[in-house]
């Protein structure tokens, strides 16, 4: 039976030409079903490609054999572009403290990398039951004055977790991003029962995960919320408008805003700068220094080209 309804989708999947869409609310569905949809051949999507995340319009709904036509594309809210996902309102950058061992350089590419979105961003720090409570406390301590207030997740206890799936419910579009291993699939598994999707163990060699999610799929944890699975990858040193990188580290941007402070020049890179006046005695300042120094040889080299 075909509809000739138009209706409202989220794209929850995508395939080749295929996308899965999730319809909410349609007069003649039940509260959510997955449709499975290409987009409509007179349009040229050519410079609209279309990503999991966004919201679509689709027509010709075949209730039968769940099938449907894309028609056209709303306008998205972002789009993150490693890996590609459209609409995202909430970034939590998950590391494990053991097992692949704690990166501290590459938690805070991705940090950066996320909070340059302009989009909510939380810390999630898995497998805590491989340390003691006292390394887990310096820990806490040590990313509340980067900014955070980490989330730390033990698999033998639910405390922490039942707070943050509470959390994930009150959020439209929540992805987890980090490295291979850290236990983003174990977590989504346990965030939404019933939910089996594929885990491994890391290598006991090299201790690195193995690559195991291989595709960007979003699945729903309530009627309002959706959540994304993505693949394991590490971050490599940024390619940000250096500009904007002091805004992104809260040690900064509080000095600035909070405390008033002002160097001579007012697009302070907060360097060896003339005239600055930022206090640099804090932890990230050598990642902050070397992040300006690798985005400066990029924008140096990208001129020479
Ligand atoms: N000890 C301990 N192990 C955990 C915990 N969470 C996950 N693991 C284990 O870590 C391994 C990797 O977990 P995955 O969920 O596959 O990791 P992932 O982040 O999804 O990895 P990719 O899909 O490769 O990016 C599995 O063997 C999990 O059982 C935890 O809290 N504690
Ligand atoms: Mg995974
Ligand atoms: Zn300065």
């Amino acid at each position: 039976m075909r509809t000739n309804s138009k209706s409202l989708g989220l794209v929850t999947k995508k395939f080749n030409d295929f996308f899965l869409v999730d319809l909410k609310n349609h007069e003649n569905t039940s509260n959510s079903e997955k449709f499975l949809c290409k987009m409509r051949k007179s349009i040229n999507f050519k410079d609209q490609l279309i990503y999991v995340g966004d919201k679509v319009v689709i027509e010709k709904i075949d209730l039968k054999t769940k099938r449907a036509v894309i028609t056209s594309l709303k306008k998205r809210k972002n789009l993150l572009v490693r890996p590609s996902v459209a609409n995202i309102s909430n970034i939590y950058i998950t590391f494990s403290v053991e097992e692949p061992q704690l990166n501290l350089s590459q938690v805070n590419r991705f940090l950066i990398s996320a909070e340059s979105m302009g989009v909510e961003v939380s810390l999630v720090l898995t497998k805590c039951d491989l340390i003691s409570d006292t390394r887990r406390f310096a820990l806490i301590d040590k990313f509340e004055k980067w900014g955070y207030q980490a989330i730390t997740l033990n698999l033998d206890k639910s405390d922490h977790f039942n707070d943050l799936l509470a959390e994930l419910k009150q959020k439209e579009c929540s992805i987890f991003m980090g490295p291979s291993g850290v236990g983003k699939t174990t977590l989504l598994n346990m965030i939404i029962p019933g939910l089996q999707n594929s885990t491994a163990p890391v290598s006991k060699k090299i201790k690195r995960g193995k690559n195991t999610t291989r595709n960007v799929e979003l699945f729903s944890v309530s009627n309002q919320s959706y959540i994304v699975d993505t693949p394991g990858f590490n971050m490599q040193p940024l390619d940000v408008d250096i500009r904007s990188l002091p805004n992104l580290y809260s040690e900064i941007y509080k000095q600035v805003i909070n405390e008033g402070i002002k160097c001579k020049f007012r697009n302070c890179l907060h360097l060896n700068d003339v005239g600055c006046n930022l206090n640099k005695s804090f932890e990230r300042y050598s990642f902050y220094k070397e992040m300006i120094e690798s985005a400066k040889s990029h924008y140096y080299q990208n001129q020479e080209d």
